[in-house]
């Protein structure tokens, strides 16, 4: 337990500490470089052309602020190389490993250690791990260990609430950061767990993904009946329905609702996603959709082909500015 205890604070410790040295808030253009995966001089180009915002040392040489370079690659503005740069520990760490980050994320959510569980969160995110990624292979994989604890008897219901909203905060401070990215005319989805089915963060992490991708993604929380849905559909008018399924008091009568769910999402031209642990065969052939995904890495590959991202610059060639300097979206709608 002290072994566990005195890693998670090596872990935390890293996380915490502020950058008080240039070095550790600021890119080299030759980091930068590494960073991209472009050479050096492309990265002065796109300096100097205000495609990279950056900054003059006394001395004259170009640095960039890394948390910003940080946030043009999540926006796939840029050509993603060796993310490891990026990260604000890059230049004493390596990247992130997972199984190590679940095992503590684990311990913070059991012994219900807020700003442990805040600090890892956020740590994994800013390392460059996508969102569907962080869903599927450390949120979901940390609490089914927890649910794990009550199966065997060592925790209890509580327990589980706790740990699913300290999970909920952390996350909720890290949709801050894919609002303030958000384009004008970004293509809408609506999503839900169905009435009776109190799980919130299969659902609140959907949302996530798709903001991620590039999508106003308006999440209504668990436990939303069917026919409220089919309201929401019809005057939000998205393009995408998600539909998160963890748990079903009555099977035949989610499936009527569903059906007639799908018959107004089908008639307005929505697509349908669905997932969730309670959608298990032979239920889910049972019903009609658009996609089904075991994971949220699923949902974000169809987000993506519905709403394709713009493209990165090609190496070497500078993409078309805005007056302002800035580059210019490329969205269709
Ligand atoms: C937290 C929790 C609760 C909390 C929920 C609190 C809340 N407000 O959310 C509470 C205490 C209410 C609860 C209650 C119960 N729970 Co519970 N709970 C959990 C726990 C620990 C975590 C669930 C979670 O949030 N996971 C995180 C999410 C992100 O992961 P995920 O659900 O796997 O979702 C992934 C995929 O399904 C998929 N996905 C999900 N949605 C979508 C949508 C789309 C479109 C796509 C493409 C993909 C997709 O991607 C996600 C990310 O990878 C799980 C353990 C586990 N293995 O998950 C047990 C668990 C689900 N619960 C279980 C049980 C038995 C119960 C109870 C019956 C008993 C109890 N514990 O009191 C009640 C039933 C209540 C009810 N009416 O359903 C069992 C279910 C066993 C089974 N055979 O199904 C589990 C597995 C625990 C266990 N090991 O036994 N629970």
């Amino acid at each position: 337990m002290k072994d566990k205890r005195s890693r998670l604070w090596t872990f935390l410790k890293k996380s915490l500490v502020m950058p008080t040295e240039d070095s550790a808030l600021y890119l080299s253009t030759p980091q930068a470089a590494a960073a991209l995966g472009v050479s050096v001089s492309t990265v002065k180009r796109w300096v100097d052309a205000g495609i990279l915002p950056a900054h003059r040392t006394v001395g004259g040489h170009r640095k960039l602020l890394r948390s910003e370079v940080l946030a043009l690659v999540r926006q796939g503005d840029l050509p993603r190389g060796d993310l490891t740069a990026l990260t604000s520990l890059a230049t004493t760490d390596s990247a992130i490993d997972l199984e190590v980050a679940t095992d503590e994320l684990v311990t913070a959510l059991l012994e219900g250690q807020g700003t442990e569980v805040h600090a890892l969160i956020r740590r994994v995110y800013d390392s460059g791990v996508a969102i569907e990624t962080l869903a599927d292979r450390f949120i979901a994989p940390a609490l089914a260990r927890v649910g794990h604890g009550w199966e065997i008897g060592t925790i209890d219901v509580w327990q589980e609430h706790r740990g699913t909203q300290l999970c909920a905060a952390a996350l909720y401070d890290l949709k801050n950061d894919l609002e303030a990215r958000a384009e004008k005319n970004r293509p809408r989805a609506v999503g839900a767990a169905p009435e009776g089915d109190p799980y919130l963060l299969p659902s609140l992490l959907a949302q996530f993904v798709l903001l991620d991708a590039g999508w106003e993604a308006v999440n209504l929380g668990p436990t939303t009946p069917l026919p409220s849905l089919a309201e929401a559909i019809r005057e939000l008018r998205p393009r995408l329905l998600w539909l998160s399924v963890s748990f079903i008091a009555d099977e035949s009568a989610f499936l009527d609702a569903y059906k007639a769910l799908y018959q107004v999402a089908q008639r307005q031209g929505v697509a349908v996603a669905v997932g969730g642990r309670a959608l298990k065969e032979p239920l889910r052939s049972a019903i009609p959709y658009t996609t089904y995904g075991d994971g949220l890495e699923h949902l974000a590959a169809f987000a993506r082909t519905l709403h394709p991202r713009p493209k990165p610059p090609r190496r070497g060639r500078p993409p078309m500015l805005q007056a302002s300097g800035h580059r210019a979206p490329q969205h269709a709608n």
